[in-house]
């Protein structure tokens, strides 16, 4: 098959790009952010129409840490709305009917009826104000999955990642998820000698952390090796930790003394928990191995280490 990888150079579409040799019998086409403008509607229908693909991996999307989408709620809605209506109408147009489509556990009510929280309760309830807007072109994406699936027999899988991170991510230090902006703060302030450790908020909030390269694996088995042929939501998540106990594992790995971190809380801590489950995902794969978090970190900071000139600040 013929595989349109959207946000092929980003967190994730690099790391199946690492991966693709295990798929050798398929062609995969990574598609950058300068090769189309995703929030134009006649571009995405040409550059379909000019490259006919058999299906799509669509990771594309206009995302960014707890900060950013605070201060862009707006954006974050428009853009992925805008992106994710043109990317199915070209898949629809152009007769592809197998896909998967990224949303994130972010989307999920912040006051559910139980934690956990399953793929039955995307839509149970609102989602955290700090990131209405993403959540909810989210939401959108996934009700539109199930429409086409219902009225068209396509398998548009919605795959939902907790928190990911790892090698390619966007490092920006106000822009950025937590683990990358932390560590590329932390890590100027060591070569700095300042060793000013500040992290933001309180440290108590939850979240569940995702390998990238594990998520690339995950995406690559659902869509290619037919163990999972249904067309609903799957969430992919490993353990649950406080950003606290996170940021202690980040400062061990980057050899920094956890008695010097301090606590900036006039800034927001977001949702204070937003846990689900991968029952689901594990009854299709009972042996999945994850990545532990130290290790993922360790990785993680020996990239942004040794590819200085190419990662996103
Ligand atoms: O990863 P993060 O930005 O996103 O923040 P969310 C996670 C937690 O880390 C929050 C705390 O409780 C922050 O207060 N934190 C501590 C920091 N220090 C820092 C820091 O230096 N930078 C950042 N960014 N956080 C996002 C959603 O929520 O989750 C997105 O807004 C997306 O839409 C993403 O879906 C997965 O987990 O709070």
């Amino acid at each position: 098959m013929k595989i349109l990888v959207t946000g092929g150079n980003g967190l994730v579409g690099n790391s199946i790009k690492n991966i693709i040799n295990n798929y050798d019998s398929h062609e995969f086409v990574f598609l950058k952010r300068d090769d189309c403008e995703l929030t134009n509607r006649e571009n995405v229908l040409k550059y379909f129409e000019n490259n006919k693909f058999d299906c799509i991996i669509h990771l594309a999307a206009h995302v960014g840490g707890l900060f950013m989408n605070m201060n862009s709620n707006i954006d974050m809605f428009s853009k992925n709305i805008k992106i994710n209506e043109n990317i199915l109408e070209a898949c629809h147009k152009n007769n592809i009917k197998k896909g998967i489509f990224c949303l994130s556990s972010c989307i999920y009510p912040c006051n559910p009826s139980k934690f956990p929280m399953d793929e039955t309760m995307i839509h149970e309830s609102p989602p955290h104000y700090s990131n209405e807007g993403y959540a909810y072109s989210k939401r959108m994406l996934e009700l539109q999955c199930r429409q086409y699936n219902n009225k068209y027999n396509t398998q548009y899988i919605c795959v939902i990642p907790v928190n990911l991170y790892g090698p390619y991510d966007n490092f920006n230090i106000e822009n950025g998820h937590v683990i990358p902006s932390i560590l590329h703060r932390f890590h100027m302030e060591k070569i700095s000698k300042n060793e000013n450790y500040f992290a933001y908020g309180t440290g108590n909030p939850y979240r569940q952390f995702l390998y990238a390269p594990d998520f690339a694996r995950i995406i690559c088995n659902l869509l290619l090796d037919n163990i999972y042929t249904k067309n609903e939501p799957i969430i992919c998540c490993n353990d649950e930790i406080t950003i606290k106990e996170m940021t202690s594992t980040l400062l061990e790995v980057m050899r920094i003394d956890n008695n010097l971190l301090k606590w900036n809380t006039n800034k927001s801590d977001g949702c204070l928990k937003k846990t689900v489950t991968n029952e689901k995902l594990l009854k299709y794969y009972p042996d999945f191995e994850f990545t532990s978090l130290k290790n993922g970190l360790t990785e993680t900071y020996n990239w942004f280490c040794n590819n200085q000139s190419i990662v996103r600040k």
